[in-house]
């Protein structure tokens, strides 16, 4: 019986440490065509609605997006295709750093 919820404890915590040692992604994409806060506001709204994408910064002086996201998702042809959607330029897409929290 006590063996038992040892064994159980034991699960419990390698789960909670699996859940906690997720990879994630920074990636930056190099935005043409924005000239104001609404543009801003629109990449944001679009990468926030997705749901592997943990952090959004939009920098209008850099004129780049800055995402944090799971390791592999979104594809980066999704990223871009997210900018077009709102009415933007890609015109680069870099991987910043893939580790582990
Ligand atoms: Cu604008």
């Amino acid at each position: 019986m006590t063996i038992m919820k040892i064994f159980r404890l034991l699960i419990l915590v390698f789960l909670v440490l699996q859940l906690q040692s997720a990879w994630s992604r920074t990636v930056e994409i190099d935005v043409h065509g924005m000239t104001c806060a609404f543009c801003v506001d629109g990449l944001e709204r679009k990468f926030r609605q997705m749901k592997a994408v943990s952090k959004v910064q939009v920098s209008l002086k850099l004129k780049k997006v800055r995402l944090v996201t799971e390791e592999n998702q979104p594809d980066l042809a999704t990223l871009k295709q997210a900018v077009i959607d709102a009415g933007f330029t890609p015109t680069k897409i870099s991987i910043l750093s893939n580790e582990k929290n």
